[in-house]
């Protein structure tokens, strides 16, 4: 850090690792905060544990469930802001208009804890009034009676368990609707859909295990010390046992640089750390095909020089379309891999070098592959890099995408799909007795388009906050006030709830952390973590208000007062969640004996026959690609342009935000920066702390965000980074991957304009 710089408020530089005493500081802010102190210990103790309840934050695993208490930091943070004591009362909302709470940050809405009535929107008063659940459902299902069942779009956001997602499938399909926009579709869908044309299964290959016998792990594109905390336990004993981790992205995030263990006695002690990265590389922002690409490009090199480098016979009998892979390679230009990734052909060799060697890689991936124009590409580049090498189905080897909400990948699983197998959809029909439509529904853009067009006119969102989480709030937000209809299920207020259609209700739901009892009694449900390892969570506090229903009870009651014909007992399945188990081990493959074997703790792992190298592509073969070129992003017009990444902070979750500080990037007590590199700032002209406008430079884009504070950073050149969810504003809607859907998040092409020289005060 330069000591010639001037202070700017908030700024500070952070010097310590990741973890260690500044997160246990954190966890007991978080506690006193949020619970009240006495119930916090035993709450944080029963997160995943075999009896206890899965933790909201990540869907990394736990070894067999059964492990001893893993200390997290961020898993506390979702926890206590679930098991909160503060509410939400129909008091606070007959004081409270709707307008009045629109100009409230993002941050305070949540933050004035849990819902705990039904509420109804009355435009005459502008505020939410209780409402009588039973009443409401009639109402709604009066509507959506009312309307054609492709014009109704159902939301789900991946904290849903199995059995709430698969009844809310049910209800949109007996309806008549595949239309299923969710929170998958701005995250992994670049997985969901590359994977399965890559090796069959939109899924990762490795298990916990792996990582115990791998020699070599390839980090691209995530943040795990803030994002999946518990996989740092993980990265800690890597690094330990001398096992290289190599790194790739724009900005140094401090965990993968230097950790300290909180379950480590002697780091504690000592305030020692272990340094993560054996070496890091800052790619630009939508670099990493071209980075991917230079690495194969080398292997392909020490091949014809010395041999023994690819798999032969790997390639020969278990894959297709090498060739044509390798051909691409040898005809990409060294030029234009150095160009796009920022990284020299040296640095590249170096990876390639000990990936030649390693005898199991595992490469791990988020937002950073997935969140661009050709994202899907990209992951597929990452499974050709791994199947030179024989990298998938042998132990310590394989492909993880680190998944984001905990339920993420169960709710795909159990048919949250716009795109249903016809299998499936023959299986509905067989077992219930109506016919599913079968053509394609909307994704999250889609039905935002729809929305904005008036071909859409309900929303039921299960979860999430659609309109925050979902780019372009100038174009999205006027959208939801379109509609005839909107339901939120959720457990705390935020700004979608707001944005009202010309009727609105919420409905308060239990959390994760508790007690769900049902006319058979206490219920449990399942959920499916990033490895593929099904098991149960059972919630054990007294729910925050004696209104509030399950999920499955209230995705019940829409159902039953909706569809006046319904093939469904839709309350005999609510009282006992072991009968939607029974359904979805029917309808779906992988769920053999479901009710015995969530049973046993920790559960079972669905079928991933790539791990057996079994690839249920089109050709019986896992499938090499062609990333055509190296730009994984449409470039900007005009001059001066910079590449924006969108990011989270260290204290949020999504579009909840925790408190306004980013501890290990350095930011206190604001969100409002932008992160730059030094070169780039010096050729602007701008200096740390100079207060900027930033434009998008889309061709007839007019998207643009205002009063932004330039932060030093060490971060790429030409590489950017703000805040997700307030630079949502300046990511077109249109701006994203074609194969998937999935919004460019993470390569928006900005140009930024001095707005003040002068310091903004805190
Ligand atoms: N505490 C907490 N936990 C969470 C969440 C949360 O918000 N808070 N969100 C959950 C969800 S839904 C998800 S999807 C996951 C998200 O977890 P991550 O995938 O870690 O998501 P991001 O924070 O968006 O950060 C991605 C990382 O990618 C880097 N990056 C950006 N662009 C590029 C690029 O072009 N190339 C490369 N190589 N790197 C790039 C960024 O610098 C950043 O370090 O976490 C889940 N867990
Ligand atoms: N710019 C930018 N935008 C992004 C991203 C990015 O990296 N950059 N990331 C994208 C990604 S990866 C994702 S996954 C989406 C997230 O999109 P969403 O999943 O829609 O958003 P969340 O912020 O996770 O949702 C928070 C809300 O969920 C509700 N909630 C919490 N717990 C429960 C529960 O147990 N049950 C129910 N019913 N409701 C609950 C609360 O009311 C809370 O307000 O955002 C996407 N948007
Ligand atoms: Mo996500």
């Amino acid at each position: 850090m330069n000591n010639k710089r001037r202070s700017v408020p908030g700024i500070r530089h952070y010097d310590g690792p990741a973890g260690g005493w500044g997160a246990l500081k954190a966890t007991a802010i978080a506690v006193r905060t949020q619970m009240d102190t006495f119930d916090a210990p035993a709450t944080l103790l029963r997160t995943n544990q075999p009896d206890g309840f899965d933790c909201p934050g990540c869907a990394w695993p736990d070894k067999e469930h059964k492990s001893t208490f893993q200390f997290c930091e961020n898993g506390a943070k979702a926890v206590t802001w679930e098991a909160t004591s503060k509410r939400v009362t129909p008091a606070f909302f007959a004081e409270n208009t709707v307008t009045s709470l629109l100009a409230k940050s993002d941050f305070e809405l949540e933050g004035y804890g849990r819902l705990t009535h039904p509420l109804q929107y009355h435009p005459q008063s502008d505020t939410f009034r209780p409402v009588e659940w039973e009443q409401a459902f009639a109402r709604i299902g009066e509507i959506l009676r009312g309307l054609p069942a492709e014009q109704v779009e159902f939301y789900t956001s991946g904290r849903a368990s199995n059995e709430a997602a698969y009844l809310f499938q049910l209800f949109a399909r007996e309806l008549g609707t595949n239309n299923f926009p969710d929170c998958s579709n701005m995250c992994h869908e670049a997985t969901s859909v590359g994977l399965p044309r890559s090796i069959g299964v939109g899924k990762g290959t490795v298990s916990l295990e792996d990582f115990d016998k791998t020699e070599l792990v390839i980090s691209i594109g995530h943040n795990p010390g803030t994002n999946h905390p518990r996989m740092m336990g993980t990265l800690h004993e890597l690094a330990r046992r001398g096992v290289p981790v190599i790194v790739f992205n724009p900005l140094r995030e401090r965990a993968l640089e230097r950790f300290a263990d909180p379950q480590s006695v002697i780091e504690m002690a000592t305030y020692g750390s272990t340094d993560i990265a054996s070496t890091y590389f800052q790619v630009k922002a939508g670099g990493d095909a071209a980075a991917l690409k230079g690495i194969a490009k080398h292997l392909l090199q020490f091949e014809s020089l010395r041999g023994g480098v690819l798999d032969h016979d790997f390639i020969a009998s278990h894959t297709h379309g090498f060739e044509a892979f390798a051909a691409d390679i040898a005809a990409t230009a060294w030029e234009a891999i150095e160009s796009e990734s920022g990284l020299s052909r040296n640095d590249l060799e170096k990876v390639a070098d000990a990936y030649a060697k390693s005898n199991a890689t595992i490469i791990t991936y988020g937002m950073g592959i997935t969140q661009h124009n050709k994202g899907t590409s990209n992951v597929r580049l990452i499974a050709d890099l791994l199947l030179l090498r024989g990298n998938i189905g042998k132990p310590g080897a394989g492909i993880c995408p680190l998944r984001g909400h905990s339920n993420v990948q169960g709710n795909r699983t159990v048919g949250i799909t716009e795109k249903p197998t016809a299998a499936f959809l023959s299986r509905l029909e067989e077992v219930f007795g109506f016919t599913p439509p079968t053509e394609h529904g909307h994704d999250a853009v889609q039905a935002t388009q729809a929305m904005i067009d008036g071909r859409a006119k309900a929303l039921l969102c299960l979860g999430g906050n659609f309109a925050v989480a979902m780019p372009d709030h100038e174009r999205v937000f006027p959208a939801m006030r379109t509609l005839d209809l909107s339901v939120h299920v959720g457990t705390k207020l935020n700004r979608t709830h707001l944005l009202t259609a010309k009727e609105t209700f919420i409905f308060p739901c239990l959390g994760r952390t508790e007690l769900d009892m049902q006319l058979t009694g206490r219920q449990s449900v399942t959920v499916e973590d990033s490895m593929s390892m099904v098991h149960a969570s059972t919630g054990k506090l007294k729910p925050a208000s004696p209104e509030l229903r399950s999920e499955p009870a209230i995705v019940a009651g829409l159902a039953s007062a909706t569809l006046s014909r319904t093939r469904v007992n839709w309350r005999d399945l609510v009282a006992d969640y072991d009968r939607i188990r029974e359904l979805i081990e029917k309808t779906l493959p992988g769920f053999d004996r479901y009710n015995e074997r969530i049973r046993i703790p920790g559960g079972f792992r669905m079928p991933l026959p790539p791990t057996k190298r079994i690839w249920p592509t089109p050709t019986g073969k896992a499938m090499f690609s062609v990333f055509e070129g190296v730009d994984e992003n449409r470039k900007g017009t005009g001059e001066n342009i910079l590449r924006l990444v969108t990011l989270r902070s260290h204290d949020q979750y999504n579009t909840t935000i925790y408190a306004l500080d980013d501890r290990y990037r350095g930011v206190f007590g604001r969100r409002d920066v932008l992160f730059m590199n030094e070169g780039d700032m010096a050729q602007l002209g701008l200096e740390h702390g100079d207060r900027v406008d930033i434009t998008t430079a889309l061709e007839g884009s007019i998207q643009r965000l205002e009063d932004i504070t330039v932060v030093a950073y060490n971060i790429a050149s030409g590489t950017v980074g703000a805040y997700y969810p307030e630079a949502n504003v300046l990511v077109p809607l249109d701006y994203l991957d074609k194969e998937s859907g999935t919004p460019s998040y993470k390569s928006v092409p900005i140009r930024v304009t001095l707005r003040s020289k002068e310091i903004r005060a805190l």
